[in-house]
């Protein structure tokens, strides 16, 4: 994939994750507050790194037209670089326990409420970009981005029917949400800087983190479900939807990569704001949908934050000039 994509096209891949993403919150919760057999759900997170693993793999087989081309590849980038490979086994981790939390969130908390308080992440990325990455946010910015918290939290209010579900335990849910905007503020900043800061192509870095991706969701299995799964197995209360979430989690997982290589984590950020506006919007002219007045005020806040967000940072103050020598009067 040539690395000048067009606008066109990155709006296309804002508009997957936002897409996916929602459908993802929606299933998981979904399958999480239904009677019966209740799947493992630290079997789904690694399922879903392995997904993306073979994902990765045929897709650099596409690239490099041949499978003998790919092997030559990962064995070269992967299993020859050692300590290049080990650099993501930290992002691997913080993602497998932020995937890990979400199950628990949404086992606790409505989709609603989830994905308003989760807008949160918003603020940790950008305090690991300025931590992490030494990017410059100004104070404008800075409050451009609280707007941007607070208009998408209002508008996901209204569009979403905050009422229906029942609440688990709140605290818990709350607790798990606040740990999963740390971890994925952390763990894109961190991803974003390796990525950036070599030539290693997009598709070997995801091979190296799923690979310990992989491993890391194998010790979340054996240390939170093992003794259960000797009994029942590791697919037990697997249905069709269970299926489906691991796919919808793996394209997801992939369209993220994408996204931030092509932009970066705070770009994401605006970006899923201004898409999940347009969904609504376009949901008024399909659905006959109701714009309340949540969701006016909250893409009112959303725009005002862009706009704030796009001034031209102040100058930097000028170095003080040497004072004129003072003129002695008789
Ligand atoms: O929270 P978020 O993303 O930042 O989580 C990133 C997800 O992408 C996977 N990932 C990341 C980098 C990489 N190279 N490969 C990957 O597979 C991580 O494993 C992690 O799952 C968002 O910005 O809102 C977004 O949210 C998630 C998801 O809704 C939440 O994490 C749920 O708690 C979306 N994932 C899905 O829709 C499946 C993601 O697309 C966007």
């Amino acid at each position: 994939m040539a690395d000048d994509v067009t606008v066109g096209f990155k709006l296309y891949i804002l508009m997957v994750l936002t897409v996916n993403a929602t459908a993802y919150i929606l299933l998981v919760r979904y399958t999480r507050s239904r009677d019966g057999p209740m799947y493992y759900s630290t079997t789904t997170v690694m399922m879903t790194e392995l997904s993306k693993l073979c994902l990765s793999m045929l897709i650099l087989i596409k690239e490099h037209s041949s499978i003998r081309g790919m092997i030559v590849d990962v064995y070269r980038n992967v299993f020859c670089k050692p300590s290049d490979t080990f650099k993501m086994c930290i992002p691997s981790c913080i993602y497998a326990i932020q995937n890990n939390l979400a199950f628990f969130a949404l086992s606790n908390l409505d989709a609603a409420t989830y994905q308003v308080t989760y807008q949160l992440k918003i603020l940790t990325t950008a305090m690991f970009m300025v931590l992490m990455i030494g990017k410059s946010i100004s104070r404008v910015q800075w409050g451009s981005l609280l707007l941007l918290f607070f208009g998408i939290a209002l508008v996901q209010l209204d569009s979403a029917n905050v009422k229906q579900g029942s609440h688990y335990n709140y605290t818990y849910g709350l607790v798990a949400i606040l740990a999963s905007c740390l971890c994925s503020g952390f763990a894109g900043v961190y991803f974003e800087k390796v990525l950036k800061g070599s030539d290693t192509s997009l598709w070997i870095r995801n091979v190296q983190m799923y690979l310990f991706g992989i491993a890391s969701a194998f010790l979340g299995v054996l240390t939170k479900d093992g003794a259960n799964i000797m009994e029942n197995g590791f697919f037990y209360g697997y249905n069709n939807y269970i299926y489906l979430i691991i796919g919808i989690a793996s394209i997801g997982g992939l369209y993220t990569s994408i996204v931030v290589k092509y932009t970066d984590n705070i770009i994401k950020g605006f970006s899923t704001a201004v898409s999940i506006v347009a969904s609504v919007v376009c949901s008024y002219f399909l659905f006959d949908a109701m714009f309340g007045q949540y969701f006016i005020m909250g893409s009112g806040l959303v725009m005002l934050a862009i706009y704030l967000y796009s001034l031209p940072k102040p100058a930097p103050p000028k170095p003080a000039s040497p004072k004129p020598a003072q003129v002695q009067t008789v």
